[in-house]
């Protein structure tokens, strides 16, 4: 079976977000045919779109994953999104406003070479009918403007140019930063293979 990766970035501000992030990783790493390619540092984040929440964590993991075809049992970039929101779920994820504070939150942000915009398939759609119709696009439409994806991003693949971007990740982050401040995003630990779990100063 042909393989691609994928980079899915991690955040959450509700609740215990560091535990919550190391379990997701976990989840990540044994769905269906997937294997675990690299864990990023973790961040603590300001929040950006709705600033009066608690800071974020965010992280991002490379994961080796099955290219397709969709269809029935399928593998693939909708299958993998389902896979994502099933996981929310699973970490009790609730539904609120969108930009809002999240237990979890696991966004598609890469799959291989693809450039990817499509419906949301029924059961990944928000019940909110505002972003229900939202295209799922993947490289994720707003990766390339967000700090806390770009640096997480960049511990992993500095030197990728994504589909259709212009730029590396690394010189997206450095342009990223010049706007947002460097303390916008604080690495607090590194991913521990060995243990399975970010190590850090604090911890
Ligand atoms: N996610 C959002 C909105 N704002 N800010 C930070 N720092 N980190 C996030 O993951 C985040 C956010 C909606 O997905
Ligand atoms: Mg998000
Ligand atoms: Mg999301």
């Amino acid at each position: 079976m042909a393989m691609v990766r994928a980079y899915i970035g991690l955040g959450a501000n509700v609740g215990d977000a560091k535990a919550t992030l190391t379990a997701a990783v976990h989840a990540l790493a044994v769905l269906p045919g997937a294997s675990l390619a690299g864990v990023s540092r973790l961040y603590v984040t300001t929040p950006v779109e709705v600033a009066d929440q608690p800071d974020f964590h965010n992280a991002v993991v490379a994961l080796n994953v099955p290219a397709g075809p969709g269809g029935p049992g399928a593998t693939g970039p909708i299958a993998l999104l389902l896979a994502l929101k099933s996981i929310e779920r699973t970490f009790g994820r609730q539904d609120r406003f969108r930009y809002g504070p999240r237990e979890l939150d696991l966004d598609l942000l890469l799959f291989g070479e693809e450039r990817i915009a499509v419906e949301r398939p029924e059961e990944g759609r928000s019940p909110d009918p505002a972003k229900a119709t939202r295209l799922l696009e993947v490289p994720h439409s707003e990766a390339g403007r967000r700090l806390f994806v770009l640096a997480p991003l960049s511990d992993l693949a500095p030197d990728l140019v994504p589909p259709g971007w212009t730029e590396s990740v690394e010189q997206a982050r450095a342009r990223q930063e010049s706007i947002e401040g460097a303390s916008a995003v604080r690495p607090i630990a590194r991913w521990d293979s060995g243990s399975g779990a970010w190590a850090g100063p604090e911890s």
